[in-house]
């Protein structure tokens, strides 16, 4: 499942750069785009393996606060 993440306290491009390294890294997640701008993470991960809420608390481990955005993502792909 893909699902997005609020992110609050990135200050800077490398604070988007660390967390994506830092999920990327996480078992279970097959893809993550941070965006500082956006103030958002997008992750791809494999629920069945990591959950929404221990993406939350790495993102919160690594000094930002979290929370998952209200509207699932709709994926075109199929499963
Ligand atoms: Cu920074």
């Amino acid at each position: 499942m893909r699902r997005e993440f609020h992110i609050k306290g990135m200050h800077c491009e490398s604070c988007a750069v660390e967390i994506k390294e830092q999920l990327g890294l996480t078992a279970g997640v097959k893809d993550v785009d941070v965006t500082f701008g956006g103030k958002t993470a997008n992750v791809e991960f494999d629920e069945g393996v990591v959950q929404e809420k221990t993406l939350v608390k790495k993102i919160q481990d690594l000094g930002y606060q979290a929370t998952v955005a209200d509207e699932p993502q709709r994926e075109a792909r199929g499963a």
